[in-house]
């Protein structure tokens, strides 16, 4: 099949977008063009214009690959989702994007869009090494941002942080428009996180008049905190030739994702934004309760799948589910973190009920590849708080021990996932020279140095590494 998706392409009707992206004006900038975007904000987005008549289009931003710009353009900005339903996969296109951008080289008019007036929210998956923290402070790593610190304010930029801050710059220059920046990421307080690291790029930069602009984003710009949910796999080429076949036309930028979506936003916004909550998004005063619940029992369980499923030869989330410790994994991970969990959000266990049906879903082919990468980035949100949370209370946490040692064996695999701190990683089993020395160090580049120095903690992770070096899963 040759033809590719546009917006000329004959649809049958349930394949139709919700909406006439000719109808849409760009007035949402995003960040991070990827599968997780395409199958999460991009649909509230499209169903809230749709249902609200207001003309909400996304001008989506791509932080590296100016070939998934291309790919995009060459299809209108249009793209399929395919949901795979337990009454088998049904397949639709989106149409709230309505032009994509890159980084690098569309620096200007990435620029000209943030001072636009008529842009009022700007939303970001760019995944946690996009806000360049340091482990130990989680403030920003100015220098991880040193050359974008020094270029002049057109840019171009090289990082999501550094693009937005001069954005955000240029926009209160211009006149201030107030503008709301939507972290949609999977980090614990996202909103208050970008704030901080978007306010400390603009002092550290040397811009002569930054400490003005620093107390006109204080006035004009709001970072609402927000809670993120839906599997999203990455695309196998069988899906891509279903997609393909469901549509009539090839289309490279199409996705897959469970059924099941969930978008919680705290009610801070500093100026217009779509109606979402036409589409179910949820707005409270306080995201907390569900970002902990979500963040620890969801995304927690799915890491600890992904590192124990490994050690036992499995490849995906429900190959790792079929196992019988599967289930009991994710029950026993979920009991165990519960009660660091504020009052306010979902019950742990009737979560825990749901996560199971989730993660079981055949029809995912979820690798835990995937799940696994970045792990020095993801279980530092994932799983240390709440260890740290029990042990302070003198809980004993033997799952999420075994979890950490099936992480720590996971470093040393030289087919480890990709990780920004791999180096550092690998290194701390060269210059090692017991079990529990290596977590130590692990620990330590993991900024956690208060865990570091706890050795009943790190005897039972390494007493736990032979058992899983055997590939036994022993919870
Ligand atoms: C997963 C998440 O890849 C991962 O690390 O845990 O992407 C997860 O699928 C989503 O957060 C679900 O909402």
């Amino acid at each position: 099949m040759s033809a590719r998706l546009s917006r000329t392409t004959p649809l049958v009707a349930e394949a139709r977008p919700a909406v006439d992206p000719a109808q849409l004006r760009p007035r949402i900038v995003h960040f991070g063009l990827g599968a997780f975007h395409r199958a999460h904000q991009a649909v509230y987005t499209e169903n809230a214009a749709a249902r609200s008549g207001e003309p909400w289009g996304i001008t989506a931003v791509a932080p590296r690959s100016a070939r998934t710009v291309r790919a995009l353009r060459d299809q209108d900005c249009l793209y399929s989702l395919t949901e795979r339903r337990p009454d088998g996969p049904r397949t639709r296109v989106v149409g709230s994007v309505v032009d994509a951008l890159a980084m690098g080289p569309d620096a200007k008019a990435i620029g000209t869009l943030l001072a636009d007036p008529e842009v009022t929210v700007v939303t970001l998956t760019v995944t946690e090494k996009g806000y360049h923290r340091l482990a130990a402070t989680g403030g920003l790593d100015t220098a991880a941002v040193a050359a974008d610190l020094v270029t002049d304010p057109d840019g171009p930029f090289t990082t999501v942080v550094g693009t937005l801050a001069a954005g955000l710059a240029a926009r209160t220059r211009a006149g201030g428009t107030p503008i709301s920046v939507v972290s949609c990421d999977n980090m614990a307080d996202n909103g208050a996180v970008l704030s901080r690291v978007v306010r400390e790029f603009v002092a550290a930069s040397h811009w002569p008049d930054r400490v003005r602009i620093m107390d006109r984003i204080a006035e004009t710009v709001r970072f609402p905190a927000t809670v993120v949910d839906r599997i999203v796999p990455a695309m196998t080429e069988a899906d891509r030739i279903a997609a393909a076949t469901a549509l009539g036309v090839r289309d490279e930028l199409a996705v897959t994702a469970e059924p099941y979506r969930q978008w919680v936003l705290e009610d801070s916004f500093a100026a217009p934004r779509p109606p979402w909550e036409l589409d179910g998004a949820l707005f409270v005063r306080d995201v907390t309760p569900y970002q902990l619940t979500k963040l620890r029992l969801l995304n927690g369980s799915h890491s600890a799948l992904a590192y124990l499923g490994t050690a036992a030869g499995h490849t995906t989330i429900a190959d790792a589910m079929a196992a019988d410790w599967g289930e009991r994994l994710v029950r026993a991970l979920c009991a165990e973190v519960a009660p660091t969990l504020p009052a306010g959000g979902p019950d742990p266990s009737a979560y825990a009920d749901d996560l199971v049906v989730r993660f079981r879903n055949p029809a995912m082919h979820h690798l835990l590849r995937q799940i696994g990468s970045d792990g020095s980035l993801k279980i530092t949100e994932r799983w240390l708080p709440a260890l740290r949370a029990l042990r302070a209370h003198g809980t004993s946490t033997p799952v999420l021990e075994l979890a950490f040692a099936a992480w720590v064996l996971s470093t040393r695999r030289t087919d480890a996932p990709s990780d920004p701190a791999a180096d550092a990683l690998a290194a701390c089993w060269n210059t090692t020279t017991t079990p529990v020395e290596t977590v130590r160090a692990l620990l330590r580049v993991l900024g956690s140095t208060d865990l570091a120095g706890d050795d009943a903690l790190t005897t039972a992770v390494a007493d736990r590494l032979p058992a899983l070096r055997a590939g036994r899963i022993e919870i």
